[in-house]
């Protein structure tokens, strides 16, 4: 990483005029950051054609804490390193990389501006109708096609080896599973929740599941997740879906994407209780956040049955009762990881713009103990949560 610079605007247009054979040497071209994410910068550079790419950096720290916290540049290659495997599994709904450069842990990416960030999306109670679909589809594809259902054990094996990513997964350790349970100065809710928040840290039942949730994300190399399926991973159109930025992929339980894309309509269906006055318009959004969840979930568990049912390369996994335990299984864990989501994003250090924006206090605050019950009440449930009816029917109970 000698060569390493920070890259400037100026610098990004530079590099991408020379570098990436998509424009000439001499005609004019724009360039502005516009990063909004934790971790990164990210550039659009554009001719007047209307052609453009994004370059994308990794820092050598977390962008939205600061130089106090170093952080991995090798996250550049786990995310170009992801991006290019789950695309050949599912082009249909990864953005395109074209090119890496390791020394300036640089990614060139196809640009998907005319599309939206699927949480700008909602805040504005903007619905898409097959958002449940790809992503089921995009999920159950990745972990499929990673999983030892259908790679060899060798091939697994060095696969893992290649995506260890120790720094990112201890991002994800400490903000989802450490921090929010107990005192903690990255933690970041206002005063007013605090009896709440002591009375889950005193939840003894709480806690043990938390540890189940963090010891099988610690030590369970299922498949090649994504790793941070946040409504902000998320480019969205009415026709199109696309998943961008997987620099915390590593093999991880399968539930936790999943787990992390259902929570993320969760955050938002609670929040829309701050967002939108009208009764009528504010229950059809919600409606139409539970439906997406419903159809991710459901069309998952088709979706990864019939994958494994017709291209399971091991002998023992084909065996149909095994498949549809492991699916239960995996719904199990990803109820668990999705009330974890629910909780670290309202307590923890990373919250949402969902929640974040509500103007009201009062509402604001409404919402944040909405998210805290509602993420505690579910871990608990998980254990009558098997598939997507079931999900349904403790929603329903837990949300009316
Ligand atoms: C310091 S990183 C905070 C969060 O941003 C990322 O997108 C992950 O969700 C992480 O937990
Ligand atoms: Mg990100």
């Amino acid at each position: 990483m000698s060569q390493y610079t920070a890259f400037t605007e100026q610098d990004a247009l530079a590099y991408v005029q020379e570098k990436s054979g998509l424009f000439t040497a001499d005609e004019p071209l724009n360039c502005y950051e516009f990063g909004d994410g934790n971790l990164n910068m990210v550039f659009r550079i554009s001719n007047h054609t209307g052609a453009s790419v994004i370059l994308k950096q990794a820092l050598p720290y977390a962008r939205c804490v600061g130089e106090s916290w170093p952080l991995t540049l090798d996250r550049a290659r786990i995310e170009a390193q992801a991006l290019i495997a789950h695309s050949k599994v599912c082009p249909e709904h990864t953005v395109k990389v074209l090119d890496y450069n390791p020394d300036l842990a640089l990614i060139l990416l196809e640009d998907l501006g005319d599309m939206q960030i699927l949480r700008g999306a909602q805040n504005q109670a903007k619905q898409f109708d097959l958002l449940g679909e790809h992503v089921a589809d995009y999920l159950a594809k990745t972990a499929f096609y990673y999983s030892d259902f259908y790679l060899d054990a060798q091939e697994k094996k060095a696969l893992v080896a290649q995506f260890i990513n120790p720094e990112l997964c201890q991002i994800t350790e400490d903000l989802f599973f450490s921090d929010p349970y107990r005192k903690h100065e990255r933690n970041n809710y206002p005063t007013q929740l605090q009896t709440l928040v002591s009375e889950l840290w005193q939840d003894k039942a709480l806690k043990a599941a938390v540890a189940q949730l963090k010891a099988k994300f610690l030590s369970c190399p299922q498949s090649l997740l994504h790793g941070d399926m946040h409504s902000g991973s998320i480019f969205v159109d009415a026709q199109q879906t696309k998943m961008i930025d997987p620099e915390f992929a590593f093999f991880g339980p399968i539930g936790f994407d999943l787990g992390s894309f259902i929570g993320n309509l969760l955050l938002n269906y609670c929040a829309q209780n701050g967002r939108i006055q009208n009764e009528n318009e504010r229950h059809t959004m919600q409606a139409h956040l539970l439906n997406t969840l419903h159809t991710t979930v459901s069309e998952f568990a088709r979706q990864f049955t019939q994958l494994a049912s017709q291209h399971t390369q091991d002998v023992n996994f084909q065996e149909p009762a095994y498949i549809s335990a492991f699916i239960q299984s995996v719904i199990k864990d990803a109820v668990g990881y999705c009330a974890t989501e629910l909780i670290r994003r309202t307590i923890g250090l990373a919250h949402v713009a969902d929640i974040d924006t509500i103007a009201d206090e009062s509402a604001r605050l409404a919402v944040q103990q909405q998210t805290i019950n509602l993420g505690r009440q579910l871990i608990k449930s998980a254990d009558d949560i098997h598939d997507a009816q079931s999900l349904k029917a403790v929603l329903s109970s837990l949300l009316n």
